[in-house]
């Protein structure tokens, strides 16, 4: 098969391409990479020396593209399905890359900065960064609140790019910041995300790793 994925089930950047590939019913060949394992994160740091994923792999264009997003655009590019998940029309697709930066960069990195400082060594924690990550997430949370008043999926009516950013973001923010009384538009987008069968898929094939979830 010419699409090579490298990945891991319960990464959120992950998920959110494997929502991508779901949607469209992509074909590709999994390679599920565990960093934690010497061999493992050395075969993946020769294909992307970054050493983050997901990272997509086309043997038959003889290309590696890092990246979520811009994997997410290369399939609507050159893959495309039933879900335009860069719609075409100018307009939409500039609200698609534009929350779907949103999403990664006022959402989803706040959250990570939450989760891996429980994984730092003892006497090493960033509790100003934490403060921080947690205050920059609750201004996410209303923004998003105010956006999502009259919307379905992230843009409006059709589900893109930006709806495979937010579903991983938001069912991790919601564990280390619990949406509120105040957060009722958010809490019902993130309850038809869950219900989208595509990231119904990803959350299922997440379970088994989940306690990879540092408390
Ligand atoms: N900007 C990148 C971020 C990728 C990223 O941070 N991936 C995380 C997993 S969700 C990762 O590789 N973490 C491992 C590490 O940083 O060592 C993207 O959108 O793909």
């Amino acid at each position: 098969m010419s699409l090579q994925l490298y990945f891991h089930p319960f990464a959120s950047f992950c998920q959110k391409v494997l929502i991508a590939f779901y949607e469209n019913d992509i074909p590709f060949d999994p390679h599920v990479v565990d960093l934690g394992d010497q061999k493992s994160r050395t075969e993946f740091e020769a294909i992307w020396p970054i050493g983050k994923f997901p990272v997509l792999r086309d043997e038959a264009a003889g290309r590696t593209i890092p990246e979520s997003s811009i994997i997410i655009e290369y399939l609507a590019q050159y893959y495309p399905g039933g879900t335009s998940l860069v719609p075409v029309d100018a307009e939409l697709a500039l609200l698609t890359r534009t929350w779907d930066r949103f999403y990664d960069h006022y959402v989803e990195l706040p959250m990570q900065k939450i989760v891996t400082d429980r994984l730092r060594p003892q006497g090493r924690n960033d509790t100003h960064g934490v403060e921080e990550s947690k205050a920059l997430l609750e201004t996410a949370y209303r923004v998003l609140e105010q956006e999502m008043e009259n919307r379905t999926w992230a843009i409006g009516e059709v589900f893109t790019m930006a709806d495979c950013a937010a579903a991983p973001a938001l069912f991790y923010a919601d564990l280390v910041l619990p949406f509120n009384d105040k957060h009722q538009n958010v809490k019902a987008y993130f309850d038809r995300l869950l219900e989208r069968p595509s990231f119904a898929r990803v959350v299922e094939e997440a379970k088994p790793y989940r306690e990879l979830f540092p408390k």
